[in-house]
């Protein structure tokens, strides 16, 4: 089944990459993700120091405000930052992703249908549930101990790393200083929002002392295992190895950030998330659009807290129905 799943990793990338979830889709991780690789994103930060700007933003007046702002806002030394994004790349891709051309083809009669359908293939496979049943059992004890401190069922921390980054083996190769500064200084549609980012991966990179130039990540800026962008790391991020560091590329730390994460947005442990129903039943449903026809489900507040996650009703099924499949598997 390896040669399979590794088969369908690239259309994952492919898909993660299209819904704006996740990771880069040029890169390909066939080797699965190791503990050894992280050690070296936790060095403490080089001393960068440069008088002004060189570089790709060399003449970039945003960028030069932007560390204006870090220095009067939060003490950020200057020459530092000059000399910091002195090496930060603008990266052509992550422009063409944040900004895909406008679809120019003929209107499809029925632009949604069978979305839902295309959507679950790239998410409940084989090879997510097998991988997702060894990446319990190779975790259980993080999983439980997770489980317990915060009242999230196990299935669904699992079936999270899953959907984001194939448990691990796609966290993303793109570094995270070049995706949040191209997105903030090179595009416009969520600029104050990636800005905002960039901002938080700075006093990240500082109180965790991380060397700002070592994390990777997907091409919008999110990284680890869970796929955290900054502002979330630093909100909810937990060291659950109790190693004074927390590192969502580790799979302990991981693990217990996506459980507080859940319980954070108000996750109601041994609650129902959704099940089938029919379109005429009153309560809250969603309309999922398959090829065969639609789907209706009966949803629960759980449903909306893995939405707070992402804000789709296909990702918040995907998740449900690969925890499902894990659990039953597992059995
Ligand atoms: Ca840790």
């Amino acid at each position: 089944m390896k040669n399979t799943g590794y088969k369908r990793l690239s259309k994952l990338a492919l898909a993660l990459a299209l819904t704006g979830c996740a990771s880069n889709p040029a890169v390909k991780t066939d080797v699965p993700y190791t503990n050894n690789s992280t050690r070296t994103v936790l060095k403490h930060a080089p001393e960068y120091q440069a008088p002004g700007l060189s570089g790709t933003y060399a003449s970039s007046l945003p960028v030069q405000n932007f560390i204006r702002d870090m220095v009067l806002k939060h003490r950020f030394s200057e020459s530092y930052l000059n000399g910091l994004f002195s090496q930060a790349k603008r990266l052509d891709y992550v422009i063409r992703l944040e900004n895909p051309p406008p679809y120019s083809g003929p209107k499809p009669a029925h632009p949604k249908k069978g979305s839902w359908t295309r959507y679950r293939q790239q998410f409940i496979t084989e090879a997510h549930i097998t991988h997702g049943v060894d990446f319990w059992s190779s975790n259980v004890d993080a999983i439980k101990k997770a489980s317990i401190t915060y009242g999230v069922d196990p299935e669904y921390i699992v079936a999270i790393i899953g959907v984001e980054t194939f448990f691990g083996r796609n966290i993303g190769k793109t570094r995270t200083l070049d995706a949040l500064t191209t997105l903030s200084f090179d595009t416009q549609r969520r600029a104050k929002f990636f800005t905002t980012e960039l901002e938080n991966f700075l006093l990240m990179t500082r109180e965790e002392s991380y060397d700002p130039l070592k994390p990777v990540g997907s091409w919008a800026g999110a990284m680890g295992l869970g796929q955290f962008m900054p502002s979330s790391f630093r909100k909810l991020a937990v060291d659950f190895n109790n190693d004074g560091h927390r590192n969502l590329w580790d799979q302990d730390d991981a693990i217990g950030s996506v459980a507080n994460y859940f319980s954070h947005s108000g996750w109601q442990h041994n609650m129902p998330v959704a099940e089938p129903t029919q379109a005429d039943r009153s309560g809250p449903i969603i309309e999922l659009s398959a090829s065969n026809g639609s789907e209706y489900w009966h949803v629960h507040p759980n449903f909306k807290v893995i939405k707070k996650y992402n804000n789709s009703d296909k990702y918040a099924m995907a998740v449900h129905q690969l925890a499902q499949a894990i659990k039953q598997r597992r059995l």
